[in-house]
């Protein structure tokens, strides 16, 4: 198995913790600059992760888990923690996209439609995990903790949100430092 990524990306983190222990080769890029061409040629929707397992291709880190989910035997999602998916990525993607924009000169902070559209779930979606956080919902290390664990980390990392009232978060963070290939990953090492 060939896993293309990039060691900053959380969700191309998430995939590398959920396969901690287990042999594969990690191809690391550039996607914004050097590594573009091979970005291009082998997800045509330019993002990353992208696991190569003999020639299957399976592109978004959601996809991936379930793909390896079958082949390593490991447990299945509930509902309610595909909600928790849904609720990170939400959070996570929102945040690609201010990051995207920060970079691009923009003024993310601007009271304007789309920014205020991001801001806001971003919030409502931080406050309720950490609402589950604090309701006992992320104890165990599996796959929903494993990507709750990569936006935190990586929002830190960035510095793009404040914490102030979702300190528990950060708690869940600090408490899971220990886990396997949380130190190899960690992306302000790259
Ligand atoms: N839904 C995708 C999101 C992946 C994603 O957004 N990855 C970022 C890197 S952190 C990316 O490739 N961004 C490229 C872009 O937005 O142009 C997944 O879960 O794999």
């Amino acid at each position: 198995m060939k896993l293309i990524g990039s060691t900053t990306s959380p969700y191309v983190r998430r995939t590398r913790l959920l396969l901690a222990g287990r042999p594969y080769d990690f191809v690391s890029l550039d996607i914004y600059g050097e590594g573009r061409d091979e970005l291009r040629k082998n997800n045509p929707a330019l993002k990353i992760p992208v696991l190569d397992d003999e020639g299957q291709e399976i592109y978004d880190s959601r996809v991936i888990a379930r793909y390896l989910g079958v082949k390593l035997g490991l447990a299945g999602l509930s509902w309610d923690q595909e909600n928790q998916l849904t609720l990170i990525d939400a959070a996570n993607d929102s945040c690609v996209t201010m990051l995207l924009s920060k970079r691009s000169g923009l003024d993310i902070e601007q009271d304007a439609l789309f920014y205020n559209l991001q801001r806001e779930r971003i919030m409502t979606s931080l406050r309720t995990l950490s609402a589950m956080v604090d309701a006992g919902e992320f104890t165990d290390w599996q796959y929903p903790s494993i990507c709750l664990f990569c936006l935190i980390d990586w929002l830190d990392f960035r510095a793009l949100v404040d914490f102030q009232g979702i300190e528990s978060l950060l708690s869940f963070r600090d408490h899971n430092l220990q886990q396997a290939m949380v130190a190899e990953t960690d992306p302000r090492n790259a």
